[in-house]
């Protein structure tokens, strides 16, 4: 029995804040030297203690087994503005050589039967505690705003309806996620023909920076 979840927990919070100051700094690495970061946002959150039980009843995992069999217990979210920038996130995941990657799960090309995308990265993670390091199991999910944002609205209906979503809704909640990932293409065309207009008339930009600076005068 775990008699002490906080202190069961403290590597797992300590992960957490460690990772969160971590990803946040690529963000910034990104912005100070191209001006433009594939991370638009970090979240992370330790897993609630009733989420972890509940879990545990609906995995069959029993609880000398949680360390190894429950792989979320530390959880990242990663925010991206387009569909590519999430593979770019992952490339630069791949290379870090502070996490040991396990496995990962394309949710954004094989998307859930609920509807649900987001690519998931399962890794360990060592933890310097006072009586030496412990590694940790942890997850990181990248996701676009759209992704995000399906995903946050039907977790928050899914608590109500405890995943029981009666037929209709289910296809209602189905095809806003197409909706949503629609608008994911939508919005990386949108970017890549204003690259090829920027592109093919350098002097627009110029001169639109100009102008802007002869307004300000
Ligand atoms: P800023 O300048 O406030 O945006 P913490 O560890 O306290 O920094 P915590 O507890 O992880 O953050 O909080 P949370 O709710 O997970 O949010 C983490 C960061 O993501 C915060 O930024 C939020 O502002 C930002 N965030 C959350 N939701 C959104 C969103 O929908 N859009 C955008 N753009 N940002 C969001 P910071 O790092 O505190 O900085
Ligand atoms: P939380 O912290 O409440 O989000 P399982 O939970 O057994 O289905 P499995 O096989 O352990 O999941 O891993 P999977 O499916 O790769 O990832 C599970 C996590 O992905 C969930 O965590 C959610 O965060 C997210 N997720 C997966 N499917 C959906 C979905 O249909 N809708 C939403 N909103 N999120 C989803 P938890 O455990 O639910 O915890």
């Amino acid at each position: 029995m775990i008699e002490d979840w906080d202190n069961f927990l403290i590597p797992y919070k300590q992960a957490v804040d460690e990772l969160k100051v971590k990803l946040r700094g690529i963000r910034a690495q990104f912005l100070k030297i191209d001006g433009r970061s594939p991370i638009e946002f970090v979240t992370g959150r330790v897993k609630p203690v009733d989420s972890i039980k509940e879990k545990m009843v609906r995995r069959h995992i029993s609880e000398d087994r949680l360390e190894e069999d429950m792989e979320d217990i530390a959880g990242l979210r990663i925010m991206c503005q387009f569909v590519e920038d999430i593979y770019q996130v992952v490339d630069l995941l791949r290379k870090r050589t502070d996490i040991n990657i396990l496995e990962e799960r394309d949710y954004v090309h094989n998307k859930k039967p609920s509807g649900y995308r987001s690519y998931h990265i399962i890794f360990e993670y060592p933890v310097q505690m006072l009586d030496g390091e412990k590694v940790i199991l942890a997850e990181i999910q990248v996701r676009t705003l759209a992704m995000n944002f399906w995903a946050t609205v039907e977790h928050s209906l899914n608590y109500k309806y405890q995943g029981e979503f009666p037929d209709d809704l289910k296809g209602r909640l189905e095809s806003s996620a197409e909706a949503a990932f629609k608008l994911d293409e939508e919005m990386s065309e949108i970017r890549d023909e204003l690259q090829e207009t920027n592109e093919a008339a350098p002097d627009n930009k110029l001169r639109k920076s100009s102008d802007e600076n002869s307004n300000l005068q």
